[in-house]
Order: C-alpha cells, then structure tokens, then sequence
C-alpha cells in the first residue's frame, strides 16, 4: 500500500502537527528535489505546527515528472529520515500540498506563482540553474528556453501586476556566494528583456534576500525507501535521507509575510554574508575537494574519503588555514569551532554521501568554493597548498575516464586533456571565471 492521506503510521513517526487540509499555499518551491524536502519543508512543518497558518508549499519541477509522481499519489506527504551517529528519526512531512511540472502544465506554475495567497518564490534550481555566463550575467538565449525560472517568475510577476497585486518575495536557497543578489541581478537583466515595464515595480515591491542554507541530504537509493517501507508499513516513494544537523540564515528583507521560520530554529539577520561565506569555503569547499581528492584515491563516501588520514589533513588545513582566514566572522561566529563540527559531520558513518554526487557540476561550484579563498591568498602573496592538490585532483579527474556530470563537460574534458590545462581552465578567458591566476 502507498502511503497518502488515508494510511495509518506509526506512532513512532512523528506526523504533521496541523490540519493539512485546512491550510491555503503561501509558498511556490521551484526545484522540489531532496534538498528542499529536507529543509526549507521541514522548517515550514514545523512553523505551522507551532501555530503559523497557510503556508503550504506548491512545488514545482522545471522539466521532469519524477517527484510528481512520487509525491503527488501520496497527498505531498513524505518521510524524512535523519540518521545521526546515535540513531535515525523519522517525520512525516506535510508541508507540500501538491508538485507541478512546468514542462506539462507551464500555466498552472505562472497561476501559482501569480495567485494573490502567495508570498514568497523559493528556490532550490542548483547553480546551474540560474544561467549564467561566465561573467556572471544572464544567458538570455537560455532564460528564454522553457525550462527557464526566469520565463515563469516574469510571466507571473507580469500577472500580479496587471490584477494590482503585491509584489513577491524571492528567496534563493542555492550555494552560490550572494544568492539574493545574484538572483536579484538576473532576474532584473531577464524582466529588463522581456517585460521591461516591470524592472521598476520589481525593484519596488519584490526582494530577494541573501540565505546561507544547511543541510546534507545524500541521493535516496532504493535500499533506503525498502528499510523506510518496512518501518511505515506502507510504501513511501519520496523518502528523504539527511544527518541530524540543519542550518538556515536568512537576510531579513521580505517583500511581505513570511512564516516565523525563526521560532523553529531558522536566524533572521542583517547580514548573511559572514556564514555564506563559510559555509561555501569550509563546508562546501571541503567536500569538493573531498570528493576529487577521495575519488582519485579509490573511496566511494565522504565518511571513507574523511577517515583517510592523508586526506584528513589536506581538508584540515583547507579549512583552517586557507579559507577560515579568508572569513569576516560576524561577533560569535567560532570559525574552528565550525570546522570541528564539519569534520564530526563528514565522519557521520549512518549516511552515505556519495562523493560522486558532489563531484558533479564541478565548473559551478568551484568558483565560489575555492577560487575565492585561491585568489584571497594570491593577493596577499600566498600559495594555498590544499587548494591547489584539488585542484590538480579536478584535473585528474576529468582526465579519468569516469562520465563526467557537467554542463561544460565536453569543453572542460578537452581542455584537462592537452598541454596548460590549468590555464585554459582558470587562465584569462577559460572556462571558468576566476580572479585567482595559476602561477
Ligand atoms: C554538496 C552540498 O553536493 C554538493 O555539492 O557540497 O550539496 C552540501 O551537502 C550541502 O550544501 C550541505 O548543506
């Protein structure tokens, strides 16, 4: 039996503490995968069981239909199971209503996304799915395709507009360094092109505030929905796997209302930057090198890659010495303290966090991760001896002969292959925008 609405479970789950039906959508998710399923949802669940009303969440999927159709048959409900060292919990989410698919149904996304009850556009789209250049503008050819966020927010915007409605308030929970901003930029170069009666009431009524958002949620394999199957009683196909730990820092710039994410465990400041930015250079930094670095070494997880002794060090002095001194921390923020949670979190034996999985969209992810702290050091007349062993392990790993997940993938194993590899990735004009120079 799958389990929806009607299922029973067991009383060990804890289940949603609010009366899903009686609850209108506040919010639209674009890119429902597990990340958001683990996080945001969860921090929602939680604000409206202690009491905040209509907020659910409509989430949509840009192209495929895979959790549509594992979410929809079972009312938007899911399990999230949070494996620490001590043992594994397990929830049943009911924050998300419903999951569209823009590549079916596009209006019914822009009907969402334009209804007068919705107040805020989140966004889980990874770093490739803001479409950019290398210098960091939009790809209008790209946001004008049809599995463009831009398409959809613009055409609704347009719509709220013309009915005399608010403006919105659009959040990017994605790793790139100043995601507020950055969204905030191309969505204005979008609406500049397509909708430019727009770009002055969207400066007006809509914001995009900065969020540094945490947690690691493993890819769900199909052991971990048989052994979620055997402890539901029912067949959960949305099962979501994470660690215990979970962090959000939001920008407190909201357009409108928002849930009081801040009494369950989300910070609101003024300033999000200082933990954006340690989070992208010690958390994320440490794992994309974990994974290369792992990877060409023969280790398959993060926990194996971490309990290498070698590599231990290298990620050790990565985030100690390289990028925490790189880091204005906000008052309170213990940047050493942060990296002896990272590596307790990285060492958690219960989830298996494939490096393979972090190894993809290398070209998007390392800008923000390393080339930042790189270029930092290189100011200063410094060379960072961990960094550069990453990055000569990317390297090695686009030469291997492993298929490699990328959108510059054909244009990045072509160039690792020839002489001055490092230069026609990072030199003047590569592949990958960077302010760091190799010497
Ligand atoms: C990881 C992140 O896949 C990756 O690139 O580094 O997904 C990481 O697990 C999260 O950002 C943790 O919050």
């Amino acid at each position: 039996m799958r389990l929806s609405a009607e299922t029973l479970i067991p009383a060990s789950v804890q289940a949603p503490g609010y009366d899903r039906a009686a609850q209108t959508a506040g919010i639209v998710h674009i890119g429902i995968g597990a990340f958001h399923r683990a996080h945001q949802a969860v921090y929602t669940d939680d604000a409206m069981a202690a009491g905040e009303r209509d907020w659910g969440i409509i989430g949509v999927s840009l192209r495929s239909g895979d959790v549509a159709s594992q979410l929809n048959p079972q009312d938007g409900l899911y399990t999230v199971s949070a494996r620490s060292a001590v043992g594994t919990g397990l929830r049943l989410i009911g924050a998300v209503q419903k999951v569209l698919v823009a590549a079916d149904d596009p209006q019914a996304v822009i009907d969402a996304i334009a209804a007068p009850t919705t107040h805020i556009v989140s966004f889980t789209v990874t770093e490739k799915g803001y479409l950019r250049t290398a210098d960091g503008s939009l790809d209008l050819a790209a946001a004008k395709g049809p599995s463009s966020l831009y398409r959809f927010v613009g055409a609704a915007l347009a719509a709220r507009h013309a009915a005399g409605l608010s403006g919105l308030t659009l959040l990017s929970c994605d790793n790139l360094a100043n995601n507020g901003a950055v969204l905030r930029r191309l969505m204005r170069e979008y609406l500049a092109s397509d909708h430019p009666d727009l770009v002055d009431w969207f400066d007006a009524q809509c914001r995009c505030p900065a969020t540094m958002i945490d947690r690691i949620v493993p890819a769900t394999t199909d052991a971990d929905r048989a052994a979620i199957e055997s402890a539901l009683g029912v067949r959960d196909e949305g099962v979501v796997v994470t660690e215990g730990f979970s962090q959000w820092v939001i920008e407190n710039d909201f357009a409108g209302p928002l849930p009081r994410w801040e009494n369950v465990g989300a910070e609101l400041v003024a300033d999000v930057a200082p933990y954006e930015t340690a989070k992208l250079r010690m958390l994320n930094g440490a794992h994309s090198a974990l994974a290369y670095i792992g990877l060409g070494k023969g280790h398959d997880y993060v926990h194996q890659a971490i309990a290498d002794p070698a590599i231990r060090a290298v990620i050790e002095r990565l985030m100690r010495d390289e990028a925490a001194p790189t880091i204005d921390a906000a008052p309170g923020q213990d940047l050493s303290a942060y990296a002896d949670a990272l590596l307790a979190r990285f060492a958690n034996p219960a989830l298996h966090h494939r490096l393979i999985q972090i190894a993809m969209d290398g070209s998007q992810k390392i800008p923000q991760r390393w080339l930042e702290t790189l270029a930092w050091h290189q100011k200063r007349g410094a060379r960072c001896g961990s960094l550069e062993a990453a990055i000569a392990a990317w390297i090695a790993f686009l030469r291997s002969d492993r298929p490699i997940d990328d959108p510059l993938a054909d244009r990045l194993r072509a160039a690792a292959a020839g002489p001055y590899a490092i230069e026609r990735i990072f030199g003047e004009g590569g592949l990958v925008a960077s302010d760091w120079r190799p010497a």
